[in-house]
């Protein structure tokens, strides 16, 4: 009897390590990030569209690892007619939006591009509509690393849609 329950103690421990490795593995998968000479980027990913919607914000992670300044100075993608890095801010108490030619990327910094504020990847001109799972390469390139090809996933996140605001131009 106590053999018995030990085995089935033990066949929950591994099944509990099993699956345990199973969502370790789609938290990887989902969270993918790609590497060029120093600098990792993560994650880039954007929001399903809406049916008329031909723009989009794509987000990323940028870490220089290395121990020289870099800076990403273009990005392009196939799927837009135009692809600008933008910045938001709060102007007063309104969120703008502006395009900047470029982010700076200090040898050991580190920033992670989000809705809602900051930096982000404008995407305008969208041929289709994006839908969830979808995917899609970016180009992305830096003035020291060179270019590189990440690929977007496209996520759903029906809870909270952050509605882009009127370009400051
Ligand atoms: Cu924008």
């Amino acid at each position: 009897m106590q053999t018995f329950n030990r085995t089935v103690f033990m066949a929950r421990q591994a099944a509990a390590g099993f699956l345990l490795a199973l969502s370790t593995l789609a938290t990887l998968a989902d969270a993918h990030e790609f590497k060029l000479g120093n600098i990792v980027i993560g994650h880039p990913y954007t929001r399903a569209t809406a049916p008329q919607q031909t723009s989009a914000g794509a987000y990323l992670g940028l870490d220089n690892q290395g121990k020289t300044d870099d800076r990403l100075v273009k990005v392009e993608s196939d799927i837009a007619k135009t692809v600008e890095i933008h910045n938001m801010e709060m102007v007063g108490d309104i969120m703008k939006m502006r395009e900047v030619d470029g982010i700076d990327l200090k040898a050991g910094s580190k920033l992670s591009m989000k809705p809602g504020g900051g930096y982000h990847i404008m995407l305008n001109g969208i041929g289709h509509e994006l839908k969830a799972g979808d995917q899609f390469p970016l180009t992305l390139y830096f003035s020291r690393a060179g270019k590189i090809e990440v690929i977007v996933h496209v996520e759903a996140d029906a809870n909270s849609p952050v509605p882009m605001p009127e370009h400051a131009r």
